[in-house]
């Protein structure tokens, strides 16, 4: 039996005003004969009257959408032009933009260009069917979240069924009310809404848990995470790799003389100047306090030493207006690197810059100290490397 021909029957007087009366013949009906007619919810006669234009009003009157609220992309995938355009005016009228497939191709097509919100998806159609079209979405990751209500004049328990199990979020069978759609579609919408909300949520978790709150630049967790993900890639390949540790020089002594609060500020712009003057590629943290480590990849010791001076300089340059007088902070830097045939660990790596951290301490602060092996663990040192 084929399902080439639907004729729709509209504001027929045996049908309610909004229902789409929706009937599907085989090919010997069309040419006369009575045999193996099929007929999907067929309205008692007299027969649909020749099928008329759609309205020049919206079928109801839909509220304007609230201001505030964006409109969902609504993807109409039918291969019958006029209940496209029925169920395209009415989506309209619900403050929602849409666009318009005849094929379960050209829906696939479509959702590879620009991802909508809810597809409205017909089954029976030319090329790829509705359950095709469910199938492939559902094996693409990408598209598996996707809203989709099927439309369709299949209206049998299994093909509810097994549309459902493919993934679309809901069924409605033809001839359906327009009311009915719109209530569905108001369903996916708190659906779509609530599931976008919730992937906003997701990302701010996310971005809040990799940040340092004071400053914005990366916390130790993240730089963490990302520096050990260098190193492996640095041992892989065999490339260089420079870390750099921070410490601002005598901040205790900033609280104390301007106050905690103002301490805070003058953290955040050392934070920002370290951040401006860093490398693209270049991973910058908060380690905590007033200490800062910044990792320089594919960046050799002799590279390396000429950003830690910048750095340090760019710091020793700032400017603070404080109501008592204006002032300047320093701050000192080890420096270590990973080269050709070493392969320390992140908290080799880590150990080492602090040691030579502490050598620029010991040696009059304000200036970038480089590891050399030779320097000495002390107690104070290792403590430091283990501080949360
Ligand atoms: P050094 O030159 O040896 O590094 O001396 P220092 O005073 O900078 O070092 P010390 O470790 O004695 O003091 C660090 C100070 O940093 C003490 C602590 O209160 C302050 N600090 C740590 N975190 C914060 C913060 O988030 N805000 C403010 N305002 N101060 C902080
Ligand atoms: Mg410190
Ligand atoms: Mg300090």
């Amino acid at each position: 039996m084929g399902w080439r021909d639907k004729s729709l029957g509209l504001r027929h007087p045996h049908f309610p005003l909004d229902t789409f009366a929706l009937t599907v013949k085989d090919e010997a009906e069309q040419v006369g004969s009575t045999a193996g007619t099929m007929a999907i919810k067929r309205p008692a006669p007299p027969p649909p009257p020749p099928l008329p234009q759609p309205p020049s009003q919206p079928l109801q009157d839909v509220p304007a959408p609230a201001a505030e609220r964006t409109p969902l992309d609504v993807l109409i995938v039918d291969d019958d032009q006029i209940i496209r355009e029925m169920v395209a005016r009415m989506v309209r009228g619900m403050g929602h933009t849409v666009c318009i497939a005849a094929t379960g191709r050209d829906a696939l097509r479509q959702l590879h260009e620009h991802m909508p919100d809810i597809v409205l998806l017909d089954i029976m159609m030319p090329e790829m069917d509705g359950f095709e079209f469910c199938r492939t979405v559902q094996a693409d990751e990408a598209l598996r979240d996707l809203h989709i209500i099927i439309t369709s004049a299949k209206d049998a328990l299994e093909d509810k069924v097994r549309g459902l199990e493919l993934g679309a979020a809901d069924y409605l069978t033809k001839p359906f009310s327009m009311t009915e759609l719109k209530a569905r579609i108001q369903v996916g919408e708190r659906i779509v809404r609530y599931r976008k909300a919730l992937k906003e949520q997701q990302v701010l978790l996310e971005f809040m848990a990799r940040e340092d709150k004071l400053t914005g630049l990366s916390n130790r967790r993240h730089f963490e995470e990302r520096a050990q993900e260098e190193c492996l890639r640095a041992h892989r390949y065999n490339h260089p790799l420079s870390l750099l540790f921070g410490d601002i020089d005598h901040f205790k002594a900033v609280n104390d003389r301007y106050g905690h609060a103002y301490g805070d500020l003058v953290l955040k712009e050392v934070a920002q100047t370290l951040l401006q003057h860093c490398r693209n590629n270049d991973l910058i943290a908060r380690h905590g306090g007033e200490e800062f480590t910044v990792l320089l990849i594919e960046t050799l010791i002799e590279d390396g030493l000429p950003v830690a001076e910048r750095l340090r300089a760019a710091v020793k340059a700032l400017t603070f207006s404080h109501p008592s007088g204006p002032f300047h902070v320093t701050i000192s830097f080890g420096i270590t690197c990973m080269e050709s045939e070493q392969s320390q660990s992140l908290a080799e790596l880590l150990e080492e810059a602090d040691k030579a951290l502490y050598t620029a301490k010991r040696n009059g602060r304000d200036r970038v100290e480089r590891y050399t092996g030779s320097q000495l663990i002390t107690p104070a040192l290792t403590s430091r490397t283990g501080k949360a």
